[in-house]
């Protein structure tokens, strides 16, 4: 069992136009990536419970840096600028899809990507190369489809089913899920899976502890401990 993350403690670190802007490669990062206007920023405000952490925009475009949370100590959430925004000048554009390139190619700390996709138009051709990339990159993948408050309960099951279906084709680690920041559809399974991901990162820091102590380390986690 991973423990579950405290993620209304979340904070902000720092913004950067490109990798080598960010602090060191270290921990465990997870990256929120899509389409612009899909709904990353409002999707890291509702998962932390913090309305103004990540700044969101009625107007696409509105996240230009890559800009890193921490949850706890070396477990890092980072919102993405969003792709495929087409007022975008070309010159930016590329000079963007670079640094999102580099970024998950380079950035070694990277071990989770989550893709939000609106419900209503899932998996445009920069969200599938998104999810190719990274699945050639071993990353495991949580697909969103946000704003599912749009659809009523039975379209949304349906288009969920449609997704999941068409996905198999991935062949990686790709998990499919509904969301919605507004009524907090899937928030428990999105905490869920981030636990998961930063998992490692928590015991290696828990066996350094002990190693510290001149203990070893069990596995045994701190609320499985009985009054001793
Ligand atoms: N109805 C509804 N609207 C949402 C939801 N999530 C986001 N929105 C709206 O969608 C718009 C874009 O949300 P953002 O979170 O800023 O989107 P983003 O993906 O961060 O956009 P960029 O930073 O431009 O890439 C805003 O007007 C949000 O209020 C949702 O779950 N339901
Ligand atoms: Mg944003």
């Amino acid at each position: 069992m991973n423990q579950p993350l405290n993620y209304r403690n979340t904070g902000f670190i720092t913004s950067a136009p490109d990798i080598r802007h960010l602090p060191q490669d270290t921990g465990v990062e997870i990256a929120f990536a899509g389409r612009s206007n899909a709904g990353k920023s409002s999707a890291l405000n509702r998962i932390t419970d913090q309305k103004g952490l990540a700044r969101t925009s009625k107007t696409p475009g509105r996240t230009q840096l890559i800009n890193m949370f921490e949850v706890t100590q070396g477990c890092n959430l980072i919102d993405l600028p969003g792709y495929g925004f087409a007022q975008v000048p070309l010159e930016l554009k590329i000079k963007w899809q670079k640094a999102l390139g580099e970024y998950l190619q380079k950035r070694e700390c990277l071990k989770g990507l989550v893709v939000l996709m609106d419900i209503r138009h899932p998996m445009k051709d920069l969200d599938q190369q998104m999810i190719f990339w990274a699945i050639e990159s071993r990353l495991p993948v949580l697909v969103l489809l946000t704003k599912a408050d749009k659809m009523k309960s039975g379209a949304r099951k349906a288009q969920l089913l449609k997704v999941r279906e068409s996905s198999k084709s991935f062949g990686g680690d790709v998990q499919i899920e509904l969301f919605s920041s507004l009524k907090g559809i899937g928030l428990d399974q999105v905490r869920r899976k981030l636990d998961t991901w930063f998992g490692p990162e928590l015991e290696r820091q828990l066996m350094l502890a002990a190693a510290e102590n001149g203990e070893t380390y069990t596995g045994e986690t701190l609320s499985d401990k009985s009054d001793d």
